[in-house]
Parts: structure tokens; sequence; C-alpha cells
């Protein structure tokens, strides 16, 4: 069971992230927040396409293309979840939008990875350190398999490598995550995790916000446009990591001022 429902967010979260290495959230999305951050999708697929809609997109950084993603960066309560895991000491250190349409190509050999790339290499202890966590956003309907859902191999995020089969990407134990428009799925980096060939008639649209602690470096270049800097509360800066000028706060978080850490700490009951 990888479901959690809203109502009940807080309480699980933490235990299915620890077991499975990911936790899906249903209606994390309101619908007409899913309405306006699909128009966003089309607007930049559109430019960055010219308009051909078989055409696939993976942009990184993409928050810098329409004001309206910005509102992910501190969007509760996944947020909360985020901290949940990694704690208010954090900031969004790699985003991509995707546009996945149908498509007749034989899948590429092999798609099964773990995120955090050179992090594999350079950190020593196994199984390795989490990290970092990921958030899914789901714009269009991959309630049903073969829309290029998102698959998982539940636990694996404990497993420093896995068995790749003699032919194909089919791993036992494997799932697609059937998601509704407007669910997301948070996941540990160590999950072994792929997305899978689009055969349907339904272009797959997802946003992807991936978050770590404030000491790591950015993976993208964020380039925020001054304007929507300008109009970021002191959460999104952080999560941002526009406020990260000075290094000494991302190391003495304890010292310095962290709007997540009020945000979620001055919670009523
Ligand atoms: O698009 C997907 O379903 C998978 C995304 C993925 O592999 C990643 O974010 O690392």
């Amino acid at each position: 069971m990888d479901t959690v429902a809203p109502a009940r967010w807080s309480a699980r979260i933490g235990e299915r992230l620890d077991e499975d290495g990911y936790v899906r959230l249903p209606g994390a999305l309101d619908p007409s927040l899913v309405e306006d951050l699909r128009d966003a999708v089309d607007a930049v697929w559109s430019r960055e396409r010219a308009g051909t809609t078989t055409a696939a997109l993976h942009l990184l950084a993409f928050l810098r293309e329409d004001r309206r993603f910005v509102r992910l960066l501190d969007h509760r309560p996944v947020i909360d979840v985020v901290a949940e895991a990694l704690g208010p000491n954090i900031f969004m250190y790699h985003a991509h939008l995707d546009v996945h349409p149908p498509e007749e190509e034989p899948v590429p050999a092999w798609m099964w990875h773990q995120d955090g790339g050179i992090q594999n290499r350079d950190l020593e202890t196994s199984p390795r350190p989490r990290m970092s966590v990921k958030v899914a956003y789901f714009l269009t309907d991959v309630s049903t398999p073969g829309r290029g859902n998102f698959v998982v191999l539940p636990g694996s995020h404990l497993r420093d490598r896995i068995e790749r089969p003699a032919s194909g990407t089919d791993l036992p134990g494997a799932i697609p995550i059937l998601a509704e428009p407007g669910d997301a799925v948070v996941f540990d980096r160590r999950l072994w995790h792929m997305r899978s060939p689009n055969r349907s008639a339904v272009t797959r649209k997802a946003l992807f916000l991936a978050y770590t602690y404030r000491w790591v470096r950015p993976r993208d270049d964020l380039r925020l446009p001054a304007a929507f800097v300008d109009g970021m509360t002191p959460v999104q800066r952080q999560l941002a990591g526009v406020d990260a000028g000075d290094p000494f706060p991302l190391w003495m978080p304890d010292r310095s001022a962290l709007p997540l850490r009020d945000l979620l700490g001055n919670e009523p009951g």
C-alpha cells in the first residue's frame, strides 16, 4: 500500500518513505491549480517545440518559464512532507518539466536509476545516505498502466545496486504508479525508478522538484527573473536558494534565520 490520504498525511508519511522509499499523495494539487499549471506547461511546450505536439520535452530549471510554477516551491502540505524527511534546512536544487506524447519507438535498453548521479560514487557508505527527496506532480491522467507511468521498485532505496535482467526492463516487484491529475509522489532519491514508455493516446505532463540540504550545491542554474524573486515570500526565497549569498547560514542554521523552520514550527496545534 503506497497511498496516504490527505487527512492522514503527516501521521504516516515518515513511515512510508522509510519503508517503501516513496509515498503517493493523492489530491496534492486542487483541480484549479492543476488546470493552471497545465496551461503553463502547454505554453512552455509550445514555445520550446514550436507547437509540435508529437515532440517530447524534458526541461530543467523550468520555474523561470512562468510565474505560476513558483508556488510549487513551498506548496503545502507537500513541503511539510519534504521537511519531515529532511528537516527545514533545505532548498530546491534541481527541477524538471516533462511532456511525453504517445510514442511508438522501441524502449531504450535501460532506464532504471537512482537520483543523485555522482553522489552515488562519492559517498562510500552502504546503504548510501538519503541526501534528497524529489516530488513528482502529475498534471494528466496516468491512472492506468501504459501511459508513460512513473515506475518504482518499492523498498529498493536501501539497495546500492539492482540486478539487471538479461533483456528488457521488467524487474520483479516493480510497480507503475497509477496517478490521477493533481496527485504527487514524494520519493527518496535512492529509490530505483524509471519512466515507462507512453503507449497510450494521452500526452503525459508532469513536474519534478527535488530538495536537498542547503549545504549541497545546486544542480540546475535556476536563473529566476528578478521580478519573480521580488514577489517571493521568505520561504520561497529559501527554497529557491536565492537567499544563499553568504554560505555561513547554510552550515549554521541554528544560529541563523530559517523561514521554513519558522513556518512549520509556528503552526497552531
Ligand atoms: O518521468 C518519470 O516518470 C521518471 C522521472 C525520473 O526518472 C526522475 O525524475 O529521475
